[in-house]
């Protein structure tokens, strides 16, 4: 039963039920026609209600069902609204907590509705590269007037109910209940009070104007071009309320069907769909449930107060989480405390903290030199030097300090987490928090699962990340886990192309085309090329056959690290963080060019971005057949929040399914032929090559 039909007095309510959000699946779409049919049939019943049952009136087409022969099948959400609006008997609906999508296109089918305050209501389709497909762009500014429709439809943005409810002249809502719990009641009687009313009243026979026609819709274009960037759905969204001014209602409805049905198979909505339910998952571990205890996390502890220590005390801060941080020397504390401060008042400036809230945040920030004042921490995050002889001394002073129970963790971004829980003992109760830079902005953090951390360590991790609002990923023990395993990949065909005849710039541009943030070489000026640095100086020594390009080290030995010391790749003027081509860093790369005997060839932008992306699939297949990830959506979403990958991209894993697999393994086995090139980086993973001559994608 997916939707329940019950009969109080002379009123049937229609009570959809499809956890966790009433979606509009199949099974719920006949069940509201269903019970339109019993309760026009039956003599005794005067009205309908409509409802949700649990945390939500809808929220909407059920997103699962996209892509399958369902979300098409009769009926579809047309015919049931279209049963709606042509029920003989007055349809009412109760919207109480989500009203979201096709769950609010079906309420503006209703001939009433009456809200609980609270509520939040959305057309959030656009989120999903799509547009509202069942009369949404058509209805909407009809009750709620053409500028505010459009900015709900354009945005995605929920809007409370009550705020909607207290507009003059708004015809959303009928009538707004006192309270979530009196909606039923309310809504029984509301329906009681209008049984009678003939004819009735149907959204679609508003009017929809807009004083300033052309010119207003003239105006949402430009601002939507600025915002969308990527996406085609904004521009549509635009030209489909537009038609809801213009046209008549049924061809209007017709239009937004036709750009809806367009949006549905754009590889942007697939990307955003595929988001949509990689973030989801990624909080499911899959042998931790969800009813898996957790630990009480009530005060913190971090070592460190350097720009990541500080950086994720802030975090905690924010969530109004008591945090001590540890130094070894008050100078250094004092230097910490007082960026943290900066940070803050940075944002108070700016009008996005209040002045009290700050002042709340510092209030739960205490310092200490002495690893005793750790004792009471329920969890202890390390972001000390990431040297292992380093972590062994700071993990041995926290196996003797803190309380049973606690949770130890490191921030570490490429060390062993199992070397490091060995150095306690109590390796169950260590786990890895890998924070990304700036960390109190950065949505991402790898949760790094060591060989004992305990379930009930991992269960509290996420539980803690999702309170800090972070999006957590769970990684395995490897060099570089997830994120920096891949990224090195990256790294060495960034510099194997500057060695073959491209520029710093060329590649940045090409890769910044495609859609990334930021070019490996503008990447590596802000992050610091010192970083690489080091860890290709302990590479070498680990691994001595590993084939790079030398110049990123004759970077470094030229003392050029990046932004911080006002020339990297690029050049870069003082307070400024423009990134300016520079002649010497040209030079340089065209003289180790020759010491290589290279003649430079021109290398496409295409062959950039395909070398580029495909060495992150082929180390993201690996991490997945490794186990390293338990789901290719986790290493998508690992490059989404914290390698600055397109979003309408999907991720590496969803793109390179996008293009096929079969077309990657090709492409890679072509690169392989390159002599410049290091072939082993490019024997396909196994899984890719299953996959690829299965001709499936990645799951
Ligand atoms: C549409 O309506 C098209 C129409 O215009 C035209 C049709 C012709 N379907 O976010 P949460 C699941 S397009 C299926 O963690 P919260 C979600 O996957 C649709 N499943 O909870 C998760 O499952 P799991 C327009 C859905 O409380 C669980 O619910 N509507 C749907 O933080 C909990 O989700 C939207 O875009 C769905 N529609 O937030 C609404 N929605 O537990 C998108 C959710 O297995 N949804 N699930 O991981 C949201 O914005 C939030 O989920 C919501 C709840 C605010 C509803």
């Amino acid at each position: 039963m997916t939707a329940e039909y019950k009969v109080h007095g002379s009123i049937a309510v229609i009570t959809m039920s499809n956890p966790p959000v009433n979606g509009l699946g199949l099974a719920t779409r006949q069940g509201i026609v269903d019970g339109l049919q019993r309760a026009n049939a039956d003599a005794a019943v005067k009205a309908i209600v409509i409802t949700g049952a649990g945390g939500a009136f809808s929220g909407g087409a059920d997103i699962k069902e996209f892509g399958t022969d369902k979300s098409m099948q009769e009926p579809n959400l047309h015919s049931v609204i279209n049963a709606v609006e042509n029920s003989g008997k007055p349809v009412v609906a109760a919207i109480h907590t989500v009203c979201m999508g096709g769950g609010l296109e079906l309420a503006l089918g209703c001939h009433y509705r009456v809200g609980a305050p609270g509520c939040q209501v959305a057309l959030p389709e656009v989120k999903l590269g799509i547009l509202p497909g069942a009369g949404g762009t058509q209805r909407l500014p009809r009750v709620v007037g053409v500028e505010a429709a459009l900015n709900m439809i354009v945005s995605g943005e929920p809007v409370k109910s009550e705020m909607i409810g207290a507009v003059p002249g708004q015809k959303l809502f009928d009538k707004m209940a006192a309270s979530p719990e009196t909606l039923a009641e309310e809504a029984l009687a509301f329906a009681a009070s209008v049984a009678d009313v003939r004819p009735l009243p149907l959204v679609r026979n508003l009017p929809c104007k807009h004083p300033e026609g052309d010119a207003y819709f003239q105006f949402a274009r430009n601002m939507v071009k600025g915002m969308a960037k990527n996406f085609p759905a904004p521009a549509k969204c635009v030209d489909a309320v537009e038609a809801a001014t213009k046209r008549k209602f049924a061809d209007g409805l017709a239009y937004e069907r036709e750009l809806f049905i367009n949006l549905m198979w754009t590889p942007e909505s697939r990307a955003l769909r595929h988001l949509f339910f990689a973030e989801r998952a990624a909080s499911k571990i899959p042998d931790v449930p969800s009813d898996t205890p957790k630990r009480d996390i009530q005060k913190v502890g971090v070592i460190g107060a350097g720009t990541m220590g500080g950086g994720i005390s802030m975090n905690f801060l924010n969530a109004g989480i008591p945090v001590t941080i540890l130094e070894t020397k008050q100078e250094a504390l004092d230097r910490g405390v007082a960026t943290i401060k900066k940070n803050y008042e940075a944002q108070v400036k700016k009008g996005k903290l209040k002045e009290d809230k700050y002042a709340q945040r510092m209030a739960l920030l205490s310092t200490t030199l002495s690893y005793d004042d750790l004792k009471d921490c329920d969890l202890i995050i390390e972001a000390v030097f990431e040297e292992m002889g380093v972590k062994e001394v700071v993990f041995k002073q926290l196996d003797a300090v803190a309380k049973p129970g606690a949770i130890l963790a490191s921030n570490t971004s490429t060390l062993d987490v199992d070397k490091i829980a060995a150095f306690t003992k109590r390796p169950q109760d260590v786990v890895g928090m890998h924070f990304f830079s700036p960390a109190n902005v950065m949505k991402l953090l790898e949760v790094v699962r060591g060989k004992e951390t305990a379930k009930d360590v991992l269960a509290t991790v996420m539980a803690v990340a999702k309170k800090i609002k972070k999006t957590a990923v769970v990684s395995g023990v490897c060099d570089g886990f997830i994120g920096n395993r891949m990224i090195e990949r990256y790294s060495q065909q960034a510099g194997f192309l500057l060695d073959e005849g491209c520029t710093p710039q060329q590649v940045d541009k090409a890769i910044e085309k495609f859609g990334f943030a930021m070019g490996p070489f503008r990447m590596g000026d802000l992050a610091g090329n010192d970083i690489g640095w080091a860890i290709r100086k302990r590479r070498a020594v680990e691994q001595p056959d590993m084939k790079y390009s030398k110049t990123a080290d004759l970077l470094c030995e030229m003392g050029r690290f990046g932004q911080k010391t006002g020339a990297g790749w690029y050049d870069y003027q003082a307070g400024k963080r423009d990134a300016i081509p520079s002649d010497v860093v040209n030079k340089m790369i065209e003289e180790h060019r020759k010491t290589l005997s290279v003649a430079p060839r021109k290398v496409s932008d295409e062959e950039i971005v395909q070398r580029l992306v495909f060495a992150l699939v082929n180390e993201g297949a690996k991490i997945l057949e490794e186990g390293i990830a338990s789901k290719s959506g986790d290493i998508d979403m690992v490059y989404l929040t914290g390698y600055g990958f397109p979003i309408h991209r999907g991720g590496p894993m969803h793109y390179a399914s996008e293009v096929g697999l079969f077309n990657v393994v090709q492409a890679m086995n072509r690169f392989a032929q390159n002599p410049m090139d290091d072939a082993s980086a490019w024997t396909p993973a196994p899984l890719l090559v299953k996959l690829a001559a299965e001709g499936k994608a990645f799951q």
